[in-house]
């Protein structure tokens, strides 16, 4: 299995169009940047895998054990998401036998407060009063959410393999600022050098002041390469050479940075688009990948924002970063039941390691598996 593939077919068509643009969450830049678990990123998912999807493979024999650390980080960084989900689930059934119309009611308000979203809730509330009958207590009515949880993100379809990837292969990564896209490519670039890839970093958001010395960090710590220019040079120019320098460099996979935040949303997705036309006049087929940072902990927000960056840059695959400790972990049901985008990545911390390919299943599984005794 291997980090990067290609889809099998474009899903990129349709998606929500909510209008107005969403205000970009405010943060300030990071100065301090997160120490790595260890020398080197420790993401696993390999064949060998129960589920046998996406996988993201790394070069560590302790694959099973970094599979259970990889679930538990996954399973930890829920928690909160699941004590709505679970916990107040065993309360709506105190003194009661049977699913009633309160009930429902009740467990509508619960979805909506973990962020699965009005729409979705209402798909998954009329699934589950068909199966009311079969329901007798806490427990089945966990294990019906779970199937209904898993049938909405049946749309996710894991991308098919095309090996060998083109290369180099250009990886553009796009979002409002603060969302992780700097981290997110930090932690990506690591997981590709694992797997024995050359990797070359773009450092194409010249906005931001310092941008460049964090993604330095970031890149130094991935074992990766970085094109980058002073402070307020033309983005475009810093991608452009990023991938004249990956083509002389034999490099495998380029990550472009760009920055999050411009004077107006006009000028952000001006600059973005004029990237993309850049670096097509040096690689005509790049992007091979337009991916779309969203931040969990924004909630519904983030179906805004792809909404805004897919009719501009035609995202073709989605990170959500912070899944850890929010308790808005229900987002990636709307995510993936509403958008016609499939979510690739999630975020579950700070650290390098701290991001796993996204398994339905295994998401399902962190989502409503009992404490572990
Ligand atoms: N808890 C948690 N924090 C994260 C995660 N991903 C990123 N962060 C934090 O979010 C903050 C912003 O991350 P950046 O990578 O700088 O975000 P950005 O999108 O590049 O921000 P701009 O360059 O300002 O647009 C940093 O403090 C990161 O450590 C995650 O999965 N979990
Ligand atoms: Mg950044």
């Amino acid at each position: 299995m291997k980090l990067f593939r290609q889809k099998k077919k474009d899903r990129n068509s349709a998606s929500p169009d909510t209008g107005e643009a969403p205000t970009p969450p405010d943060h300030p830049p990071p100065t301090d940047i997160p120490e790595p678990a260890g020398s080197q990123p420790s993401g696993v998912l390999d064949s060998d895998e129960p589920h046998g999807k996406s996988g993201i493979t790394s070069a560590h024999n302790a694959k099973e054990t970094g599979r259970k650390g990889l679930f538990g980080r996954l399973r930890s960084g829920l928690k909160k998401t699941r004590d709505i989900l679970t916990t107040d689930i065993d309360d709506l059934f105190l003194g009661k036998r049977r699913i009633d119309d309160d009930m429902l009611e009740d467990l509508e308000e619960l979805l909506i407060t973990s962020d699965i979203g009005v729409q979705t809730t209402m798909e998954m509330v009329e699934g589950i009063r068909k199966r009311t009958r079969s329901i007798s207590g806490p427990e089945e009515l966990k294990t019906v959410m779970k199937e209904e949880v898993l049938a909405l993100m049946s749309d996710y379809q894991a991308p098919t393999f095309a090996d060998p990837l083109p290369k180099p292969y250009v990886v553009m990564v796009l979002g409002v600022n603060g969302v992780g896209k700097t981290t997110t490519i930090g932690k990506l670039a690591a997981l590709a050098a694992s797997e024995g890839k050359k990797v070359l970093i773009a450092a194409s958001d010249t906005f931001r002041a310092a941008a460049t010395e964090q993604l330095t960090i970031w890149a130094e710590r991935a074992g990766a390469d970085l094109v980058s220019h002073r402070d307020g040079a033309d983005p475009a120019a810093v991608a452009y050479d990023g991938i004249e320098a990956a083509l002389s460099r034999k490099v495998d996979i380029v990550f472009i940075d760009t920055a999050g935040r411009l004077h107006t949303k006009v000028n952000l997705m001006a600059e973005l688009k004029k990237i993309k036309r850049t670096i097509t006049k040096k690689l005509p087929e790049a992007p091979h990948e337009v991916l779309l940072v969203l931040d969990a902990t924004t909630g519904q927000n983030a179906l805004s924002q792809a909404a805004m960056f897919n009719d501009e840059m035609k995202v073709t695959a989605i990170a959500l970063t912070k899944l850890d400790g929010t308790a808005k972990g229900g987002i990636v049901v709307s995510i993936c039941s509403q958008l016609k985008i499939p979510l690739k990545y999630i975020g579950v911390g700070e650290k390098i390691d701290d991001l796993q390919a996204f398994d339905p299943e295994e998401f399902a599984d962190a989502l409503f598996s009992p404490p572990v005794a």
